[in-house]
């Protein structure tokens, strides 16, 4: 087997990379551990930044996001007393579009389908090979059977437990990573939002973020211990939780219901450099990972696969590597700003469990600085509505 590009991991990144080849006629072949079932299960991230929805028409699967996707021009940051909103359009002259992780990867394999792209799934043992020559291939084991594939270039777009990251020599890898003393304990339910626009709470109880899908479809979440797991929290018990930690006209308003999926996510910060080693290169998870407190996971992996796309269009198209060359420079330099915003968010909002009444203090005073400051404000506008590319 033969192709221009291998793409390894059908998330959002290697997805929506494969599609913008294919628009441009270069030729790829995805490689997929789990099933399209698996894949299309996962309750992800829910917030898209104006960059990603413009990736997604340039791949052609503009329309659904279009018709269902909501535009939302703020949001608001509820702590120290105050509802403070966020007037992304005011500040910034964009939105946002509420759109889930889940949608747009069932956009993009419909989008593979009727391309008749070639998407493997329950591929095992997927390995990249001589990455530092110009003939690099791609094994893996499918239908009982070994299998090789020839290609020009390698994708890593195989998440933050793929194979590929580890396949740049660990000598000449560095890794940067800060782990936060809680996660997120997140519920889906079929509910009315209970407001137009996502609320950031933090409170003397910890961290809670009221989001959706859509108008029937509500996703809320709760910061919770690392030991905690998603049964130790029965529906009752979260809505309370939810509750005590939302000012007391936005709780009165909370339309509770059976929680349709529960999870909890432990929360990270994580960047691999560098994101290329000879024809392998990383997107998306595989190279980085921020908690998701700033909605930059799935923002940052499209943002990456822009990079990557242009680099290798100029490639096949104009046998111009300039691109390829920068790649992994370009694509840091972004990563890192949406590294600095998450661990901000983060901080911002969340209880550390030895916090100090100085840090607490500082929190509050960070809180007050944006309530009366139209720069920060703004500042905090232009990085959550997503900065250039
Ligand atoms: P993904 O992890 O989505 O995709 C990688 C793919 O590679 C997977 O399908 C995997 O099965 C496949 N793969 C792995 N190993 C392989 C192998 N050996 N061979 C072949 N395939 C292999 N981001 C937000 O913005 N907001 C959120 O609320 C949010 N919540 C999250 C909750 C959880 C539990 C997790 C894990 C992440 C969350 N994220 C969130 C971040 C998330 O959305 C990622 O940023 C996004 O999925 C990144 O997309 P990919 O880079 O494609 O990685
Ligand atoms: C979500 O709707 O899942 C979501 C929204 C914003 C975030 C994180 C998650 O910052």
């Amino acid at each position: 087997m033969r192709t221009q590009v291998a793409i390894i991991g059908g998330g959002p990144a290697g997805l929506l990379l494969s599609q913008l080849l294919h628009t441009n006629g270069i030729d790829t072949v995805l490689l997929e551990r789990r099933t399209r079932e698996h894949v299309l299960s996962r309750i992800r991230a829910g917030v898209l930044e104006s960059g990603t929805v413009a990736l997604m028409q340039q791949a052609g699967v503009g329309e659904r996001v279009n018709d269902e996707g909501q535009v939302h021009e703020g949001a608001v940051i509820a702590a120290a007393g105050r509802m403070q909103r966020i007037d992304f359009s005011k500040l910034t002259g964009r939105h946002v579009t509420i759109y889930g992780q889940t949608e747009v990867t069932r956009d993009l394999y419909e989008a593979r389908d009727a391309a008749e792209a070639v998407t493997l799934h329950e591929c095992a043992g997927v390995k990249p090979h001589d990455i530092d020559t110009d003939a690099p291939y791609v094994t893996f084991l499918q239908g009982g059977k070994v299998h090789r594939l020839d290609c020009e270039f390698i994708a890593g777009c195989d998440g933050f437990h793929g194979p590929c990251r580890q396949a740049i020599p660990e000598a000449r890898r560095t890794e940067y990573e800060k782990t936060y003393p809680f996660g997120w304990l997140g519920v889906l339910s079929e509910t009315p939002p209970v407001a137009s626009e996502l609320i950031y709470a933090g409170s003397e109880r910890g961290f809670a973020l009221c989001s959706m899908r859509n108008e029937t479809l509500s996703r809320y979440y709760v910061q919770c211990a690392l030991s905690d797991s998603p049964e130790d929290w029965d529906d009752d018990m979260f809505w309370d939780e939810l509750r005590r930690r939302l000012p007391e006209e936005v709780a009165a308003n909370l339309e509770t219901g059976p929680s349709v999926e529960k999870s909890i996510a432990p929360l990270r910060s994580f960047v691999c450099e560098p994101m290329r080693w000879g024809r392998l290169f990383l997107c998306g998870d595989a190279a980085h990972i921020v908690p998701p407190t700033g909605a930059k996971g799935l923002n940052t992996a499209a943002s990456d696969v822009h990079y990557l796309f242009q680099a290798l269009k100029a490639h096949f198209q104009n046998k111009n590597d300039a691109l390829l060359d920068s790649y992994s420079t370009d694509a840091l330099a972004r990563i890192w700003k949406t590294e600095r915003f998450s661990w901000w968010m983060t901080n911002l909002l969340h209880r550390y469990p030895e916090q100090t009444p100085f840090d607490i203090a500082l929190q509050n005073a960070e809180l007050d600085y944006i309530a009366q400051s139209t720069a920060a404000q703004q500042a905090l506008a232009e990085n959550y509505v997503g900065l250039p590319y």
